[in-house]
């Protein structure tokens, strides 16, 4: 794959400006509502392409890149199409002006979903773009283009830059871009937040998460098995919002735990392109060892690790669904995010004790609650500090729907109407 060179940065961030500055900046929000509506119906098109290339690069099972990824890409540039000729109604004032040229960086773990998340609100508040797919999956991010190619938008609307963190880096310093949006590391967030500082760049970071998935004794226990397995499974737990932290009420520890390795007994792992996969592969073998050394840190401090017996394949980047329990809060596997599928089980005797472990994080994007109860589903969500909180339900996305965290998560939302501010002069 082409490694993008800051001269190559220099073409595309003059053809942005170009397209920003001649016919994209002249479209006006109800044509540029026609060119989102045009890409979000080519990607339902070719949905199957698109789900096949997903799997093969990033190794997730083709049931989640066919029934997740692809149908909420397209339902991202189907949401903000809806957007782009009533931005002086969304609240941002009168006349919101697009910021110019939006330069967007994005990782490895939902590549198409990522692009659409950043192209679709910075086109539709009527930006050009720059975006730079991880060096690891940039396959979608191509196809993309030639779907954008497709539907016609003027020539230098989106440019999709590939390369690894050399080519990031020089396109966040570059002087001709007006807005950095970034989803990745929090210590890349860090590095890209100092760079950008006191240039007048617009920021927003999507950045890591350790959420606590909390189960209380009163919850109906088969679903929130269930919640569990989702939430720190789905995509073989690279997910920046995955539960990593199940906090379970002491009363019913035991019995979640038998139950959840029975389900996880269930779980296939194995070809991402066979229907019937339920874990893929790991991205990368840096990936990989980074998952194995935090594995083995849970073990040499203490905690016991669980795996169901699982044959792995020869070929490839493989990690097995793993439960430790007998976690505390000090422990690494409590702290670090694995971005594995690794869970850590914690217990907690009141509602107060769960707030506490739950928040016990630096970071802050998002958690989960299981219980009857809907008094304290609200207790809960008033105190919980995340982004995002689901309640008797984990890893649901929605275009409508803001996301984004707080402290080392980063700042800014993407999606809903919270996801236009970021690229809109209000
Ligand atoms: P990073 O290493 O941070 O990479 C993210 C992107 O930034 C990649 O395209 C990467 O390029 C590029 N990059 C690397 N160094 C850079 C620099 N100095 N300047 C500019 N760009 C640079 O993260 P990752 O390993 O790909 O992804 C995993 C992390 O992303 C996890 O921590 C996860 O929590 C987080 N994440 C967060 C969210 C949200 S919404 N909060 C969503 C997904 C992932 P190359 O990788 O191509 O070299």
């Amino acid at each position: 794959m082409a490694q993008a060179g800051p001269t190559d940065v220099d073409r595309a961030v003059a053809a942005a400006r170009a397209a920003y500055e001649g016919p994209w900046g002249a479209t006006s929000g109800r044509d540029r509502a026609k060119y989102l509506y045009r890409i979000a119906r080519v990607i339902q098109e070719r949905a199957r392409e698109f789900a096949v290339l997903e799997s093969l690069d990033n190794g997730k099972p083709i049931r989640e890149s066919r029934d997740v990824d692809i149908p909420l890409a397209a339902a991202h540039f189907f949401y903000y199409a809806g957007w782009a000729d009533k931005l002086e109604h969304a609240g941002f004032g009168p006349d919101p002006r697009p910021l110019g040229v939006a330069g967007q960086v994005i990782p490895w773990n939902f590549p198409l979903l990522m692009a659409a998340w950043k192209l679709a609100p910075a086109l539709a508040a009527g930006n050009t773009c720059v975006l730079k797919p991880a060096e690891t999956t940039p396959l979608t991010a191509l196809l993309l283009a030639e779907v954008i190619g497709e539907a016609g938008l003027p020539p230098g609307t989106v440019n999709i830059l590939t390369g690894d963190g050399a080519t990031g880096q020089a396109l966040v310093a570059h002087p001709g871009v007006d807005k950095i949006a970034f989803t990745g590391s929090t210590e890349v967030g860090k590095e890209i937040q100092r760079a950008v500082a006191g240039t007048g760049k617009k920021l927003t970071l999507e950045l890591g998460g350790k959420a606590a998935n909390v189960v209380f004794d009163d919850a109906p226990l088969d679903q929130a098995v269930e919640g569990i397995v989702n939430g720190i499974f789905f995509n073989q737990g690279h997910v920046c919002c995955a539960g990593s932290r199940l906090l379970v009420q002491e009363s019913v520890a035991d019995t979640v735990l038998d139950r959840l390795k029975r389900r996880l007994g269930t779980l296939r792992l194995g070809d991402p392109l066979d229907k019937n996969t339920d874990i893929g592969a790991i991205n990368s073998r840096e990936q990989l060892d980074k998952i194995t050394e935090l594995a083995a840190a849970g073990e040499q401090e203490g905690a016991e690790r669980w795996s169901p017996a699982c044959a792995l394949p020869d070929r490839g980047y493989w990690f097995p669904p793993t439960v430790f329990s007998g976690v505390s809060q000090a422990h690494r596997i409590a702290q670090e995010e694995i971005f594995g599928p690794v869970l850590s089980v914690l217990t907690f005797r009141t509602p107060e004790e769960a707030v506490a472990k739950a928040n016990n994080t630096p970071y802050g994007l998002s958690a989960g609650i299981w219980t009857e109860k809907g008094s304290r589903i609200f207790w809960m969500a008033q105190r919980l500090r995340a982004g995002v909180i689901w309640a008797n339900t984990y890893n649901r996305f929605d275009p409508a729907s803001p996301f984004g965290g707080y402290q080392e998560s980063g700042f800014g939302r993407e999606g809903g109407r919270h996801g236009l501010a970021g690229y809109l002069d209000a």
